[in-house]
């Protein structure tokens, strides 16, 4: 058996970058109402590249994603001309240089992420799985062979990619997983099983991470490899038009040059969680605006006790308090972003951020669902679905109290995950 990597013939040379699908689209956004709370006039730090790339994807997730996405939500489905559109903007693997891929900063990466999460998270996931966990590794640890032959369709949005880490009994302890691969002589034999994998029914290949010989090591499974399979995850009451599967492996026969040969142990899935869970922490920013929005619009115009309930000083100090935590919030995604630009970055920058972004945009949401009264567990507000999303971000990627255990070896040289010293 020897398939080898998926059909070159197939690779599409030169796709849309984000310039061009920026000029088809065009300038005129006057029919947009969306005004972004930014009280700190982050704006103003942006280079005009990262304005034109933030307010393309703005753009496209008022047109396309908020007024499709209720209906995404009840038929359970991530809708495939998202995945086209996505592709043809050209922010596929956001600041992945080469290889068809964009080359943006990762301040234009994170706005990307603000905005898609801004119409939802499952948007925002999609590109994260995409970009941060499938590509990166590829990008990263691939061969030359690998990146050529997958990164420019994937940049594309033609080939769609899963990131398979977390086991059924392996969650926050990736390093005990027991998804194993053996080395047969001309082909690898993959057996075991991921779970809670964003993408994985859709996806035209995941990156599985599996021992081999004892050590973690990536290899690129493509969804027609015999003993393969992905069985979508069914009654989910979050990130409903995300596609979450398990990914089977029975006796699965993997060629030989699908090993992603540059890396080697945990450091291999980390590094791309890395990239991702810098992605959520924008991302939440935008979940949080969107809730902030909604929540300002409606308290200046209902009325309660002859008054708008906006004059009420108990409601005037949440609108103060989410204000306060989003610009926060902001800054902290903004400074972190030029310290991945300039490379002054370590893991435990992004652990603090991720868990404190997402942690104030969920409290915001639950906070905007009461002050929109019964009206907030409507589908015609945004507030239960960014909340019901949320409560998966602060799970993925490491949970808050993972982040939390990370900040806390940081500071006193002591690891606490397990009970061993
Ligand atoms: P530990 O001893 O800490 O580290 C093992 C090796 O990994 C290296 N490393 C890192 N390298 C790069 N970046 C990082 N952030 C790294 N963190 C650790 C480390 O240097 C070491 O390398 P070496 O060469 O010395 O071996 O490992 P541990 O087993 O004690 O792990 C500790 C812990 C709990 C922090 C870790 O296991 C953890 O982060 N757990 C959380 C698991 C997690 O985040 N899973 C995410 C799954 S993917 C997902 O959720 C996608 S959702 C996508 C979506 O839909 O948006
Ligand atoms: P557990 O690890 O069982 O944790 C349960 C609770 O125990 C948590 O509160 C946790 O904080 C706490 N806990 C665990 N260990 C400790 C400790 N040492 N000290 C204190 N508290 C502790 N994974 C992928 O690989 N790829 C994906 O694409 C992906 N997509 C996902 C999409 C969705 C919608 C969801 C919900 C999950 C996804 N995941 C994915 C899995 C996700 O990364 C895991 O759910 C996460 O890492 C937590 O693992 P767990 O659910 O097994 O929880």
């Amino acid at each position: 058996m020897r398939r080898g990597l998926l059909n070159a013939s197939r690779v599409k040379r030169g796709g849309a970058s984000w310039q061009r699908s920026f000029a088809l689209r065009g300038r005129d956004r006057s029919d947009m109402a969306y005004e972004a709370l930014d009280f700190y006039d982050i704006d103003a730090l942006l280079t005009e590249e990262e304005k034109m790339v933030r307010d393309m994807v703005r753009d496209w997730v008022d047109k396309e994603v908020i007024p499709n996405i209720e209906d995404a939500c009840r038929d359970g489905i991530f809708p495939d001309k998202w995945r086209v559109d996505l592709g043809e903007m050209g922010i596929l693997g956001a600041p992945l240089k080469g290889y068809g891929c964009p080359g943006l900063s990762y301040i234009a990466y994170g706005l990307i992420c603000q905005e898609l999460e801004r119409g939802d998270s499952g948007v925002r996931s999609f590109a994260s799985v995409q970009g941060s966990l499938a590509m990166y590794p590829i990008w990263d640890f691939g061969s030359e062979e690998q990146k050529n032959h997958y990164l420019p369709r994937m940049a594309s949005g033609e080939l769609i990619g899963c990131f398979g880490l977390t086991e059924p009994d392996y969650g926050s302890n990736p390093g005990d997983m027991i998804t194993r691969a053996e080395d047969k002589g001309d082909y690898y034999l993959l057996n075991g099983a991921k779970m809670w994998i964003t993408n994985g029914t859709i996806a035209d290949l995941a990156v599985v991470w599996a021992k081999l010989d004892g050590v973690i090591r990536g290899f690129i499974v493509e969804k027609d490899d015999p003993g393969f399979s992905a069985p979508e995850m069914t009654g989910k009451h979050s990130l409903k038009a995300s596609v979450t599967s398990e990914l089977v492996f029975q006796d699965c026969m993997i060629p030989k040059d699908r090993i992603l040969p540059g890396v080697k142990g945990l450091k291999g899935p980390f590094s791309c969680l890395n990239n991702a869970r810098y992605g959520i922490s924008w991302g939440a920013v935008g979940a949080a605006q969107s809730c902030f929005n909604s929540t300002k619009e409606y308290a200046l115009s209902r009325i309660q006790f002859g008054h708008p309930i906006a004059s009420f000083q108990l409601i005037q100090n949440k609108l103060s308090w989410m204000l306060r935590e989003i610009t926060k919030a902001q800054l902290l995604a903004y400074h972190l972003g030029k310290k991945k630009d300039d490379g002054t970055w370590i893991p435990e920058h992004i652990s603090l951020a991720k868990m404190n972004n997402v942690d104030i945009a969920l409290e915001i949401a639950r906070m905007s669902r009461d002050i929109h009264g019964a009206n907030g567990i409507l589908d015609e507000y945004p507030i239960m679905r960014h909340m019901a999303n949320l409560e998966s971000v602060k799970t993925y990627e490491g949970t808050h109290d993972i982040h939390n255990l990370i900040l806390g070896r940081h500071i006193t040289g002591i690891q606490s995950f397990t009970r061993e010293p």
